[in-house]
This record gives C-alpha cells, structure tokens and sequence, in this order.
C-alpha cells in the first residue's frame, strides 16, 4: 500500500471557477485520488481557496464588502460547489488560515536565516489617483515578451511570462484606468532564487518522467534565466499575511503583507494542518506527510495544474522549500494541462464567457461534466467545448453504452427470472473471449491511470462498456431464453456481474452513478479487481437485486440549442 498525497492548484476565490479551471486542477486530481484510494492506496487529497493578493482585493471592493467577509463567503460557495462536482478533498482549506499565516512567516524566517532573503529599497508605480501603490494586477499594460495588451503587473497570461508591474509598457491602474502614474520608493523582501539555480536544474533534470509540457515550461524559464530573477514576495497591501520574520517583527516591513503566490502555495502544506485541527488529529499526523524526517520519505507527492502556473510550482515553490534548509517534501511528479477552449474562443473569467461550475450543476449532474471534461482533458494540447460534442459523448458514450447496458440487462432479468441474479447454465467460449478482453484492457486501464493520462484512461474505460455490451448483444440473452432458458440465466448472471464490476472501475470518473449501480446490484463490495474471472462472480444465484432509475438521460437537441444560445453571451 503506497501513501500519495495529491494537491490540485487551490483556486483564487475571486468568483465561480469555469468548467476550463476544473479540468485543469481539481478535477483530474480527484480522479487520480479516487482511483488511489480504489486500489488500497493511503491517500491525503488536499485544495484550498487562495485568498490573498490583488484579485481578492479587487473582487471585494467590487461586491461592496469587506475582503475577510467577502473571502469566507466565496470559500463557501466553492465549497459547496466542489461538493455539488464530488470533488473527494481531505480538506479544503484556505490560505488565509492560522496555519498559513504561521508557516508563510516560518518560512520567511527560515529563508532569511539562511540568506535567501534581500531587503531591497525599489521602485514601485504609485497611482495618484487612487492614492496607493500598484502591485500585480492593480496595474495593466501591454507584455514586452509578447506584446499582449491586457498584461497583468503579475504576469501576462497570453505568454505565461512572469513580470514585475514596472516592466509594463503603456502601464494604467486597473483601479481607476488612470495613467497618472509616477514610480516611488518602497522597501521590500526579495527572495534570492537566483543562488539556488543549480539545485534546482538538477532537481528538474532528475525528473525524466514528467510530462513534456511541465518540464518545458520550467526548462524555458530556468534556462533562460528569466524565471529565475530574483522575485519580491513582499506587498505593499493591507489584505493578506504580515511580513514577520518566524514570530518576529521584520524591522522596516511593518504594515507589509507576502505576495499571494509566496504563501499560495505554502497553503498546501497548511491546508494538512487545518486537516489535522478539523479531524482532532495531531501535529505528528499532518507532518508524517509533509517531513521527510517524520514519516513522509515514502510519500509520493503529485501535483495537478494549468500550464499557467507551473513555473511557480517548478521554481518559486521548490526554492522556497529548498531554500529553508528543512526537510519538506519536494513533489515528485507534476501533471499539467493545456486550456479548455470554449466554443470557438476561450473561456474567460473577466468576460464571463462559457459555462461556470454553477451553471453547469444547474443544467445536469455531475457524473456529465466529469465525463465529458475528464475524456476530453487537455492535455497534449489546448481541447475545445461544443455543445455539440458534449450532447454526442454523453448520449453514446453514457446513455447508449453503459446506461442501456445496465437498463437492458436488469429489465430483461427482471421480466424472465425476477430481481434476483438467476442459477443454471454454463460459460462457454464467448464469455471466455469477453474475460480475455476485459483482462486486457483492464491492465491497460490501470496503466493509463497510474500515468495519470486521463484522456487515454477514459478511452479504455469506454471499451471496457463497449466490449460488455457487443458481448450482450451477440450472445442475445433474449433469443437464447426461447430455446434454452439456463444458458440465458448464465448470461444474464455474467451480464449482473459486469454492472458491479463497471460501477467499481467507473467510479474515479461517474461517482454518483457508479454508486446508483452498486446499490442497485444490492452490494457494497467494491473491491478492485484482481481478477476478472473471480470478479464476474461476485454476485452468485439467489441474490437479490433492483432496476435502478434510468442512469443517464439523452440531451435532445432543443436543449443543446437553448443552452447554447444561453450561454454564449455574456454571464450578468
Ligand atoms: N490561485 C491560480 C489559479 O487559480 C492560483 C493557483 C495557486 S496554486 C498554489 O489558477
Ligand atoms: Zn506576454
């Protein structure tokens, strides 16, 4: 049994996270963790809101409240909606906790101790308009890497190139729009990730079998020296972690606060310890997954997020934890994915463009999105949602292919032998034939989810459900029963199996439906299989079983065509 701890990017909490978010963090995460736990794993599956920095901010003061009011709202609603997509975390926390503060300014201190840490008098845009320093995205103008008009002073999120809201062309306040700018001096804390350069080249060298997309990103900015720069983790802003070095007052920083994406990430080790607070759990229970030296040298830590936010993950974060001297656990493998596009454009946040985790738990459960965001992933490039596409894979690949199977099977049992799994008959080379394919691709299936390749993972889970119904259909349960009615129970009783064995490997990516099914099946023995001959009669002759409700419905094409019109404007 291995013990995994699994962290998905901890969104921004400034608003509803779009159906291209989830795909590209949670939801792959929450799949790699249920398939975890299915296979006997000891898992620590952990997110959280990210609450600090100019979104928060900003999105505070645009909704008229107060930031902390405002911030323990929005962590409800996305609490709530990671319940509604059956997000499976251990805890979702919030970087805003106690236990980040505390840690965020442990580290500080560690990396100043240690001389990681510079105090740098510099520069800063100050608005006399707004009467305030600009950091990050209080400022906006156009990227001198690759010429984007709406780069942030973070980051351009055209190129991903990390910036300082100095390097800006053409720079205004997102505030005010006001252009009144001037450049004054203001002191802050810069973390020399510089010096660690070589550490972490070897680091990320070493890391032969992440995916292309995660190391280029952090080969481009660690060899270009670019994403290397030294980087200021200090704020000229009221909301968020004050500046202290361990328990210390930093003498000069007084009313200063981190830069969110110092202590975002550190959030994921926090986030361990508001588990063990919320569960009456010890600190030795948190720390045997984040200390090598208490307990987590067996642990393999993996990471899920959008191409966006590697370089943090592949070069700020590290060199925050290597920096501290402490023995923290490093990530062992990175998953990262390219952009859901939507519907011909982008999806977009700023301008409400595509369909949202809200809207979406409107329209239909859950069990659809997954399907269809997990088996469309983006993951060797950008994917795009249609509507169009959506209607097609969830009436095939749910309604016609496993939905009907389990419909088929438990009504024709029902109508011939009544609800319960029927005795007689024997297998012959047919089912033989099916038990072999199904051994195969069940190994392929584990392997794809044990690489974590979503996209090829779903599409085996797919042929498991095709393979399962042209068995049905060739050995013609329905003819058979006229002429020889044992050989149809024997059919129908391998036909029962299969509905507990397609509920326990579906359940990663349909929960909800996976669970429909077993109760269905009247079981609650869900154990992954080892073998799929003894799995196939689990269920023996006598026991009971129901009709479940339909699975899944058909999207007619009335509706795709509302829901399309619906949302191609703009969300209000
Ligand atoms: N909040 C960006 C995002 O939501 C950022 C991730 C932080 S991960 C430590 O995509
Ligand atoms: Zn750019």
């Amino acid at each position: 049994m291995a013990r995994i701890l699994i962290t998905s990017a901890i969104p921004y909490i400034n608003g509803i996270k779009h159906l291209g978010n989830l795909v590209g963090s949670q939801l792959p995460a929450d799949l790699y963790a249920r398939y975890c736990r299915a296979r006997g794993d000891e898992v620590m599956f952990l997110c959280a809101t990210d609450e600090h920095g100019t979104p928060a901010e900003l999105a505070a003061a645009k909704a008229g409240k107060p930031v902390a009011d405002y911030c323990a709202e929005m962590h409800e609603v996305q609490a709530e909606l990671a319940r509604g997509f059956r997000l499976s975390f251990d805890h979702f926390g919030r970087s805003s906790s106690p236990q980040n503060h505390a840690l965020t300014q442990y580290f500080a201190g560690r990396l100043a101790d240690n001389g990681y840490i510079q105090e740098v008098t510099e520069k800063q845009v100050f608005s006399k308009a707004d009467d305030r320093f600009l950091p990050d995205r209080y400022i906006e103008g156009t990227c001198p890497n690759c010429g984007y008009d709406k780069a942030r002073g973070d980051q351009c999120e055209n190129c991903t190139k990390q910036l300082d809201p100095t390097d800006l062309i053409d720079p205004r306040s997102a505030i005010s729009g006001s252009t009144d700018l001037e450049v004054r001096e203001t002191k802050h804390l810069y973390l020399r990730q510089s010096l660690l350069k070589d550490d972490l080249a070897a680091w990320i060298d070493s890391k032969t079998d992440w995916p292309v997309l995660t190391t280029s990103i952090a080969k481009k900015w660690l060899n270009d020296g670019d994403g290397l720069q030294d980087r200021g983790i200090t704020r000229d802003l009221h909301w968020g972690i004050p500046v202290k070095k361990g328990t210390q007052d930093w003498p000069g920083m007084q009313g200063k606060v981190f830069y969110v994406w110092f202590d975002a990430p550190i959030e994921y080790i926090a986030a361990a310890a508001e588990w063990a607070e919320a569960n009456g759990k010890t600190e030795a229970d948190w720390r045997r997954w984040w200390r090598t030296d208490e307990g987590a040298a067996d642990v393999r830590y993996v990471q899920f997020m959008g191409k966006d936010n590697v370089p943090f993950h592949t070069l700020s974060f590290p060199a925050t934890i290597m920096g501290s001297r402490d023995a923290w656990k490093l990530v062992d493998y990175i998953k990262s994915f390219n952009y859901l596009n939507y519907d011909g454009g982008q999806f977009s946040t700023s301008q409400g463009r595509g369909v949202f985790m809200d809207q979406a738990l409107a329209i239909l459960p859950s069990d659809y999105w997954r399907w269809w965001l997990l088996s469309h992933a983006p993951e060797s490039s950008d994917s795009e949602f249609t509507w169009e596409n959506f209607q097609a894979s969830v009436n095939k690949d749910l309604a016609d292919v496993l939905g009907n199977f389990v419909s088929r099977v438990t009504k024709f049992c029902r109508s011939k032998f009544g609800e319960e799994v029927p005795a007689g008959g024997s297998l012959g080379t047919r089912e033989q034939a099916l038990i072999d394919e199904l051994t195969t691709r069940v190994a392929a299936y584990q392997d794809h989810m044990a690489a974590i390749e979503v996209r090829k993972a779903a599409a085996e889970l797919r042929a498991i459900w095709v393979a399962g119904n042209e068995y049905l259909q060739s050995a013609a349960p329905w003819s058979v029963y006229k002429t020889d009615p044992e050989q149809a129970a024997a059919i129908i009783r391998l036909s029962l199996n299969l509905i507990r064995l397609y509920a326990v490997l579906s359940a990663p990516f349909i929960p909800d439906a996976s669970a429909t099914m077993l109760t269905a099946m009247a079981t609650t023995d869900d154990a992954w299989p080892d073998d799929i001959a003894q799995a196939l009669t689990v269920l023996e002759p006598g026991h009971g079983f129901s009709v479940p409700e339909i699975l899944f419905r058909k999207i007619a094409d009335e509706e795709r065509e509302d829901w399309q019109a619906r949302f191609a404007g703009v969300r209000s």
